[in-house]
């Protein structure tokens, strides 16, 4: 066959295509393994007339060219065709309908952005049970039985020793029981106090905490990894100040306050006219407390440190009012 004869066949069966089944028998009766151009090619390989090759060599390349040309033309037909199919009956022109968008609730976020900031710090996170034992809770972190700093915990007891935690510390101590120094870990989540609630305080509440171990650990590397946190939370330019505290778990305890974020120190309503606002509590981990998971305390020191979530998600987006946390009303929700 002339390939002139060809090539008119071949535009004859593109332009009969219809869809894309067919379409790709088309291209495999021309293109294919078996196909007649790739059959062509290969009895042109066999031609021994020097001319005779050359020529159909040219011939064949053109007809392959157009047998690609034609193949593209007629998929992007289809494509026109359809789009135009499944648009019929639609008005384009009509807005479009906004699907409401979720997002995570504000204490989740100000979780993850705590988070964020002690893991580019090298903490690692763990978590823990919200059922512990009296043990986990208040005897491995130094509070001697009957006393009163229990008390202070507000806690919901159960039966068999078990409560509902009060803080998040007994993640840690769990967690030197099962690992060696150095440990670098921050511990979030829900803990439990028998407290009424009020603009300020909440039965339900998270925290997160966190503790370094390791040989030498000083009460300057503490202060240093608090100062870029208060830095990367609520601002680099808001000063930062460490009081004395007592906590049975740390020795010596501290606590952190940073200057207002709302009036950046002057005095307003927000800090009470003080110009600092309370962030954090801290200390070096007790040496009872190392003792306690078997650490040798002569050998090894250690910092902690602890924050309630709601307290400092009040601090940065300015609310007054910790109910509002938990009302779950979503135009407060969706204000974040
Ligand atoms: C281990 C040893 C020590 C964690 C610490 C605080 C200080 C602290 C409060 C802040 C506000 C709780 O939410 S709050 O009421 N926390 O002041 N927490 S040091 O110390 C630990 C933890 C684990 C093994």
């Amino acid at each position: 066959m002339e390939t002139n004869e060809i090539k008119a066949q071949v535009k004859k069966d593109f332009e009969n295509v219809k869809n894309n089944v067919e379409l790709a028998q088309v291209s495999a009766k021309y293109n294919g393994k078996n196909g007649v151009i790739t059959g062509l090619f290969s009895a042109m390989r066999e031609l021994t007339d020097k001319e005779q090759k050359s020529k159909a060599g040219k011939d064949l390349n053109e007809l392959k060219t157009l047998a690609e040309q034609l193949y593209n033309e007629k998929e992007l037909q289809l494509i026109n065709e359809q789009r135009a199919k499944d648009l019929s009956g639609i008005d384009v022109t009509l807005p479009a309908y906004i699907i409401a968008e979720g997002h995570l609730h504000p204490i989740t976020k100000t979780i993850e952005e705590i988070k964020a900031v002690f893991m580019r710090m090298g903490f690692s996170v763990e978590e823990g049970p919200e059922i512990e034992k009296d043990y986990y809770n208040f005897g491995a972190l130094n509070f001697p039985k009957e006393h009163p700093a229990r008390d202070m915990h507000d806690t919901f007891h159960m039966e068999d020793n078990y409560l509902l935690r009060t803080h998040t510390s007994p993640i840690q101590v769990r967690v030197m029981e099962k690992n060696k120094p150095p440990l670098k870990i921050l511990a979030p989540g829900r803990v439990y106090r028998r407290d009424a609630m009020d603009a300020s305080h909440s039965t339900v509440f998270h925290q997160v905490e966190g503790f370094l171990v390791d040989e030498g650990v000083k009460f300057s590397d503490l202060k240093g990894t608090l100062e870029v946190f208060t830095r990367e939370m609520f601002g680099k330019d808001l000063k930062v100040r460490f009081r004395p505290s007592f906590f049975p778990f740390t020795e010596p305890s501290a606590e952190v306050d940073v200057q207002c974020v709302n009036c950046k120190g002057k005095g307003c309503a927000t800090c009470k006219q003080t110009g600092w606002l309370e962030i954090l509590g801290c200390g070096m981990i007790h040496p009872n407390v190392l003792k306690g998971v078997n650490y040798d305390s002569e050998k090894y020191t250690g910092f902690a440190f602890g924050m309630g979530v709601e307290r400092v998600a009040m601090l940065k987006y300015g609310i007054d009012d910790m109910r509002l946390f938990f009302e779950n009303d979503v135009r407060f929700l969706k204000q974040f």
